[in-house]
């Protein structure tokens, strides 16, 4: 697929920037399907139907006076991300701005697996396609946010198997992300979460030089 989010020629008129951000995390837990629905359509179905292909909606929105669209990936990863292949995948990574990261409140397996493998996996696959590809040094790190969402279902789960906010507070954290728990069958707090991920987009992109992402040092 041709890559269109590199900020150099295909501004639509009027559109400052345009921005990338991939939703990760496990099957039917992750709730990245639901989540690309309500940003984009707000619209929210609790019929659950597994994706089965890759494919992004674009967002456009304005902040401090400045248009941007923002193109989001509900990605899908065969045999449940347990197994990358760069060359399906790399496109994809180029000129990446942020990845969310999504768990069930209700699921702990879900926010372990963000902690013990999504995150590691998936910034590990982000710097080899970075390095092996795309020469430059791209040092431009991508936003990284970690969503706790189905706050709907707390009170009434057993709160055991409840991931502790305190917890995936200090992970997030621990890790330099920002971190929100929301419910989208309740449209609660998607908008604050989403807002905010792209404002430090923003933050962060003009502080890098606010031109092509290639040309943005890292570290
Ligand atoms: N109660 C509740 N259910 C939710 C919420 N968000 C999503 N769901 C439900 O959770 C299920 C899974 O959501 P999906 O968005 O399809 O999950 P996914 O990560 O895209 O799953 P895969 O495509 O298989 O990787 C669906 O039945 C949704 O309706 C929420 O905030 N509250
Ligand atoms: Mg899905």
């Amino acid at each position: 697929m041709t890559n269109t989010y590199n900020n150099n020629n295909n501004n639509k008129e009027g559109t400052k920037y345009k921005f990338k951000i991939h939703l990760v995390g496990d099957r039917y837990e992750g709730c990245k399907t639901s989540f690309l629905n309500v940003v984009c359509n707000n619209s929210f179905n609790l019929e659950y139907t597994h994706t089965t292909i890759w494919d992004y909606m674009e967002k456009e929105m304005e902040i401090n006076d400045i248009r941007i669209s923002v193109a989001i990936y509900d990605y899908f990863f065969p045999n449940d991300g347990r197994e990358y292949k760069a060359n399906e995948h790399r496109a994809n990574f180029e000129y990446l701005h942020g990845i969310v990261f999504l768990y069930s409140i209700t699921n702990k397996e879900s926010f372990e697996n963000i902690k013990q493998f999504w995150y590691k996996e998936y910034i590990k696959k982000y710097k080899m396609i970075d390095k092996k590809y795309f020469k430059k040094p791209k040092l431009f790190k991508p936003t990284i946010m970690i969503i706790g969402n189905k706050s709907d279902l707390r009170n009434e789960s057993n709160q055991s198997e409840c991931v502790n906010s305190d917890d995936a507070r200090s992970f997030a954290s621990s890790i330099g992300a920002l971190f929100f728990e929301i419910s989208l069958r309740e449209n609660s707090n998607v908008e604050t979460a989403y807002t905010e991920m792209v404002k430090a987009i923003l933050t962060n992109y003009e502080i890098a030089g606010g031109s092509s992402v290639s040309e943005i040092s890292t570290n």
